[in-house]
């Protein structure tokens, strides 16, 4: 499309020899014929293909972090887009990573920290992605978990599968009675391989079943965006898919359990001495809601455990592969953006840390790839397919990325950066760190050498990747990076919003957020008493 639109027709009047008719002749049927094909692309401005899958760390072939990870369809989509080698979440929590990437407001400015707050009601101002593309006479539509389970956001789409209220598909469950935990004459247990243990979260379970894929809410949901990509459209299109496997329970069809034999799993790298060099906020977090890896380790799990977390990624990679091949058989494919993005990492034993809240590398960091068309106004040149790019970005840099791409007007008060220099030159330079941000006031900075995390109570750690890329080693106390650590500290927001309660109401089991030091200084008082303070402050 590019070359009619590169017609300047206020420039002087061509002279009308024979070579430039010709030359005009040819300009004018390329240009019928690409309006004809703009008219079946639907419009002149790029479709954006956006997909997120939950809870997916750097398992997976083209980030390296399990080596028996098997993932042919996420291969296949960093072999045609740029793959982010170091791109991190603004909050390693599923409502304040994806709150943050569609409103486009970092948690420390819209004062969304947690699970625990109703994003509508922290930000009710907020013009999510769907709705500024709407705004700019764009189709926008989705499937799955984008935003946080109930806090769904109508504004955001012209139509949503299963429905404009209710974003989640229906889930499928293993058969219960033949758990290996079922005691003889008990009513079946509520998880099929893992001990409940006191506040456990319930879906902390892993099991194959016997269902074909079509059975699973996440097959559903790809059949509703296939059918989209299918569609006549008269508008580009912003359909998303949230894919929510890997997110637990880890219950997939027994075919993705039996590419991972259990007795072949290799746990993930740990050193036993690992939290010593920790502050107490910090084994806080490492041992936070029951202490997962105590109790995994107890039921003799921890290999069952890598072996579900493998196969749900197997599974959701399928699930990919089937967007893909819709998108390939399709005529829009030309003309379509993909970005795909998990909201934040895992940790599966790593520090003793099971799930995700927290703000080492393997939590913080998630997988962003994106594809640019040589239609995108905003990069005439398309991505650089194929390469993998090393700078530090953020989840952040989506919602900018993709107005910048399909060329919508710029908007004020939108957190992050354009990725273009990055989709057009992979190795460009690029001076920029990554804020994760947890609860309120305890923020981690990295950098392509560095991380940086200073806590609530004011106790810090400091890791140099090029030595050390499993966080093992705390440099914090080391006076010859006393430099490092104050630079990276000055990207720390002064004055970062406040955490404000809204009517989500926190449950026993929920672990509360701290709005402040003096929040936590009352939790210490009060013995590490999470119910004193959701009774206090979150009823
Ligand atoms: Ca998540
Ligand atoms: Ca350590």
């Amino acid at each position: 499309m590019n070359p009619p639109l590169a017609i300047d027709y206020g420039l002087k009047p061509l002279r009308w020899n024979i070579p430039t008719l010709i030359l005009w002749a040819g300009l004018v049927s390329w240009s019928a014929a690409a309006t004809s094909s703009e008219t079946s692309v639907a419009g002149m401005r790029p479709n954006v293909l956006f997909i997120s899958i939950d809870d997916l760390n750097d398992w997976i072939e083209p980030l390296g972090g399990h080596p028996q990870a098997r993932t042919p369809n996420l291969t296949r989509l960093a072999e045609r887009s740029v793959c982010f080698t170091r791109a991190y979440c603004p909050s390693p929590g599923c409502n304040p990573s994806r709150t943050a990437v569609m409103t486009g407001h970092a948690p420390y400015h819209s004062g969304l920290y947690s699970n625990y707050q109703d994003w509508r009601e922290v930000i009710p101002n907020r013009k999510t992605i769907g709705a500024y593309f709407r705004e700019n006479n764009y189709y926008s539509a989705g499937a799955g978990k984008i935003f946080h389970y109930h806090m769904v956001d109508p504004n955001c789409w012209d139509d949503y599968w299963p429905s404009q209220q209710k974003n989640m598909p229906e889930e499928v469950f293993p058969d219960f009675s033949k758990s290996r935990l079922l005691g003889p004459g008990q009513p079946p247990p509520a998880t099929m391989n893992m001990p409940p243990f006191k506040h456990m979260y319930g879906m902390f379970d892993w099991a194959p079943m016997e269902v074909g894929d079509e059975a699973m809410g996440d097959y559903k949901s790809v059949d509703y965006v296939l059918g989209q990509l299918r569609r006549q459209h008269d508008k580009p299109f912003f359909l998303a898919c949230g894919i929510y496997r890997p997110h637990l329970p880890w219950y997939v069809p027994q075919k993705y359990f039996d590419l991972f034999p259990e007795d072949e799993m290799l746990l993930p790298k740990t050193l036993a001495s690992d939290l010593d060099d920790l502050g107490d906020r910090a084994r806080g977090i490492a041992t936070r809601g029951g202490d997962y890896h105590r109790h995994v380790i107890k039921a003799d799990q921890w290999k069952q455990a890598v072996q579900g977390y493998l196969a749900s990624i197997a599974f959701a990679d399928a699930m990919l592969g089937r967007l893909l091949d819709g998108l390939d058989a399709s005529p829009l494919r030309e003309n379509t953006i993909i970005v795909l993005w998990s909201d934040h990492g895992w940790q599966l034993g790593e520090k003793a840390h099971w799930r995700k809240f927290a703000l080492w590398d393997n939590v913080a960091r998630s997988v962003l790839m994106i594809h640019a068309p040589r239609t995108s106004p905003g990069l005439p040149s398309g991505s650089r397919d194929g390469d993998l790019c090393h700078r530090v970005v953020s989840l952040q840099d989506i919602y900018p990325t993709l107005i910048d791409l399909c060329g919508l007007p710029t908007r004020k008060n939108i957190d992050g950066r354009s990725l273009s220099p990055l989709l057009l030159n992979p190795q460009s330079r690029w001076n920029h760190v990554a804020l994760t941000t947890y609860d309120a006031d305890e923020f981690s900075i990295r950098s392509e050498r560095y991380r940086y995390i200073r806590y609530v109570d004011g106790s810090e750690e400091l890791y140099d990747h090029t030595t050390d890329p499993e966080e093992w080693h705390n440099l914090a106390h080391d006076p010859k990076f006393e430099s490092i650590k104050h630079e990276l500290a000055s990207y720390i927001p002064t004055n970062p919003a406040p955490l404000l309660r809204t009517s989500e109401k926190l449950q026993p089991h929920h672990i509360p957020p701290f709005r402040s030091l003096a929040d936590y200084q009352e939790w210490l008082q009060h013995g590490k008493d999470n119910q004193y303070i959701i009774d206090k402050y979150w009823r």
